[in-house]
């Protein structure tokens, strides 16, 4: 069920807000604003400039409170950044799991510009040995799915403290060179370049260096899945980086296509720790393939665009497929692994159209 908003999303749900950007009109290295994907558990909460604060607080000392502008005194930095849904292309699994209803467009990609966060880290203090830090959204609520604790809570995520001193994450309060807009976690939200979206907490107004692995529901209940560890035992563990995936914008899931005349379909390829190699098509639902051109790269953790051309010779239905490869080695799979459940969805999607 989804219908055409104002701005040109597809609407998923209304409350909380969860809208798609139509995959089909990618058109560039980044996704405008009002087409940008939003995924919202929660209502986004309001914020009165003068009295907001993020809050850190940790193992060593006293806890930190900073204002908006205590945070655009730090140097600023820029870094574009693909976030993908870990839930996007849930409408191509075969059973109809829990969550929502996403096609191809929960991903987006977006210059962010804010502070390090390492730079904020260490203003506050933070001790060397914490192990993880807790990034918690004002947001707050009771969940949607059916195992879901009895109060309202709210958003939070964890990342362990090596990979949060990374230079390229982000305290991010501009997209694209606009002041975030509220839908996407204003007046500051943490940007995980390289990460599915879960981890870049949006609304961000508490930082907690923990010494424990957090447990917090959107870390272990949703956004993790079973993880076979080889020995014949399985755990739980959150959902991390993105895995290597391509995906066709043109044509969208069941156009029309002029027979005879040519065609260029399109699309974007992103991976994380590597760069997009190669893209190949597929017009016959995967038995032959066709190596795509590809865009110059981009910034390490943007997308890659990319086409290839094709003249439909005959009349009837087709399926179409993207495969990408990355520096690292990897292939995109040709099935859903099973143990992520419904998420991190990323094997060669089938596009079926019609020529005529
Ligand atoms: N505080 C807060 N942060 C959040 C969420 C949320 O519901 N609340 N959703 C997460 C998820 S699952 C995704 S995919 C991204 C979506 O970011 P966007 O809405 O800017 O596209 O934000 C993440 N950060
Ligand atoms: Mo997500």
């Amino acid at each position: 069920m989804s219908s055409p908003s104002s701005s040109g999303l597809l609407v998923r749900t209304h409350q909380p807000q969860n809208l798609e950007s139509p995959f089909s009109a990618l058109h560039g290295a980044t996704t405008p604003n009002d087409r940008f994907f939003v995924r919202s558990h929660f209502d986004p909460p309001q914020f009165d400039r003068e009295t907001w604060r993020l809050r850190v607080q940790g193992l060593s000392g006293k806890p930190i409170a900073l204002s908006l502008d205590d945070i655009e005194k730090i140097a600023p930095s820029t870094q574009t950044a693909v976030i993908e849904c870990s839930g996007n292309g849930r409408l191509f699994l075969d059973t109809a799991p829990e969550g929502v209803q996403w096609e191809l467009g929960a991903i987006g990609c977006a210059s962010w510009t804010g502070v390090r966060l390492a730079a904020v880290l260490d203003h506050a203090g933070i001790q060397h040995d914490a192990l993880e830090l807790v990034f918690e959204g004002a947001d707050h609520g009771v969940p949607e799915k059916s195992l879901k604790p009895k109060g309202e809570i709210h958003y939070a995520r964890s990342l362990p403290l090596p990979i949060a001193r990374q230079p390229e994450i982000l305290l991010a309060y501009k997209m694209n060179g606009e002041s975030l807009p509220a839908a996407h976690g204003a007046p500051l939200r943490l940007i995980v370049p390289g990460w599915y979206g879960v981890s870049s907490v949006k609304w961000l107004a508490k930082i907690t260096a923990v010494k424990e692995q957090f447990q917090g529901y959107f870390q272990t209940v949703e956004y993790a899945y079973w993880k076979d560890r080889g020995n014949g035992s399985i755990e739980r563990v959150p959902i991390t980086t993105l895995s290597i995936k391509s995906q066709i914008s043109q044509p969208a899931v069941n156009e029309q296509i002029p027979l005879g005349v040519p065609y260029r379909i399109r699309g974007a390829a992103w991976t994380a720790n590597a760069e997009i190699t190669t893209v190949e098509v597929s017009v016959d639902g995967g038995v032959t393939w066709t190596q795509a051109n590809l865009d110059p790269p981009g910034e390490r953790n943007s997308w890659r665009l990319w086409e290839c051309n094709w003249t439909p010779a005959a009349a009837g239905a087709y399926t179409l497929m993207s495969r990408a490869r990355d520096s690292a080695g990897r292939v995109q799979p040709s099935r859903h692994d099973e143990n992520h459940e419904s998420y991190m969805i990323h094997h060669t999607l089938p596009i079926t159209v019609k020529v005529a």
